[in-house]
């Protein structure tokens, strides 16, 4: 089952989704059927052609073009014993990420009172856990109880998970879990060691087993060639069914960690890789995530036109910078996009 938030596709102006593929000169494949070399091929479309696919892919699946909010919280900072490249919250990176304790429910709830105060949709929690221990289910899902009984969705990302304690959250009221895939299998190599993509293929397949709804995604921008983004987003798209949301981080260079000095991908590539996620994942929230500072306003508008639907809203991630969300809220209503609460209540901004 896909977002049941997401209109099941009034194909306003495709008789059929064939005849929606049929747009492009590129040989297009129905969903769940992606080969790499299809996906380059829409990398390779001259960049007007890309994004008017996007934008008919957008607009048949989204027609209301609403944007979500997602506010990020980290409940567990730092101290984290994996190695992921790109990750300034490995504690055996020099960054200046201090480890912290787990926080307490009080003070969860507030950050989640504040984030729907400011309008947004989803809550989502995040620990700098490999996985987590049974303890600290029983203390998240107590968390997860307290933001669903305000209303707000909820989502968290805590490592690796075991069937059991997947059920357990879904249990509690948990929407979404994010876990990402990061990048394609070949280039997960040279990133990370310490778990497999194996490993995250099974967490998702044990979210997938436990009824809730998942968030994958991962980073571009790592130094990964054009052909392995689009193996990485062959895995995505292939999953079956593919993923609910779709994050896509433009990685965030931080010092003291191994891609510190990696050189940021063209803000033109980024957008085709939008542009791509949207079209071989219609339904899938698309969403701008980590890097979103960098991209400024213009590129930001481009991916929105590409097909992303849904940002990190709240002036931290983790524990990176995020626009502020005044600066958010301007850009969305300069550029006249609703956002998914307020089409479906009062105009929020
Ligand atoms: N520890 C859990 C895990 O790895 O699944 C959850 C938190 S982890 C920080 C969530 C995701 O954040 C990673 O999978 C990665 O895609 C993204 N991320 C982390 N550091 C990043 C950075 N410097 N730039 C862009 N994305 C980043
Ligand atoms: C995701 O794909 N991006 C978010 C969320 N899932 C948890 C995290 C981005 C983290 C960026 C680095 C930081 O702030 O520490
Ligand atoms: Fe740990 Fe997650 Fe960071 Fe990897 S991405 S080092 S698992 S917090």
């Amino acid at each position: 089952m896909q977002d049941t938030q997401t209109v099941e596709k009034p194909l306003t102006q495709f008789k059929s989704k064939a005849e929606l593929h049929q747009s492009a000169n590129a040989e297009i494949a129905a969903p769940g059927e992606w080969s790499v070399a299809q996906i380059e091929a829409l990398f390779a479309l001259p960049f007007n052609e890309l994004m008017l696919k996007a934008q008919e892919t957008h607009k048949a699946y989204f027609p209301e073009g609403d944007v979500e909010l997602a506010t990020l919280l980290s409940i567990k900072t730092g101290g984290c014993p994996e190695d992921c490249g790109y990750c300034p919250q490995a504690a055996r990176y020099d960054t200046d990420v201090k480890a912290e304790k787990l926080m307490g429910l009080e003070e969860v709830l507030e950050a989640a009172k504040a984030a729907k105060a400011a309008g947004s949709n989803r809550f989502c929690m995040g620990a700098a856990w490999r996985e987590p221990k049974d303890r600290d289910i029983e203390k998240v899902t107590a968390m997860i109880k307290g933001v669903k009984a305000l209303g707000l969705e909820t989502c968290a990302t805590l490592g690796m998970l075991e069937a059991d304690q997947a059920q357990a959250l879904q249990e509690a009221g948990l929407d979404f879990y994010n876990h990402n895939l990061d990048t394609s299998e070949d280039f997960y190599r040279s990133v990370i060691s310490t778990r497999g993509y194996q490993d995250r293929l099974d967490t998702i397949s044990n979210v997938r087993a436990a009824g809730m709804s998942v968030c994958c995604g991962g980073i571009v921008g790592m130094g990964e060639s054009r052909e392995q983004r689009a193996a990485f987003l062959a895995r995505l798209a292939n999953l079956s069914p593919y993923p609910e949301s779709v994050p896509i981080n433009h990685l965030v260079p931080v010092a003291g960690t191994p891609l510190a000095d990696q050189k940021p991908l063209d803000p033109l590539e980024f957008v085709r890789t939008i542009a791509v996620a949207r079209i071989t994942m219609p339904k899938a929230r698309v969403r701008l995530s980590a890097g979103r500072q960098e991209l400024g306003r213009a590129v930001q508008a481009m991916c929105f036109l590409a097909g992303a639907n849904s940002i990190f809203y709240g002036e931290q991630l983790l524990t990176t910078g995020n626009p502020e969300a005044e600066q958010d809220r301007a850009l969305l209503a300069e550029l006249g996009l609703k956002t998914k609460q307020s089409s479906k209540a009062e105009v929020l901004i």
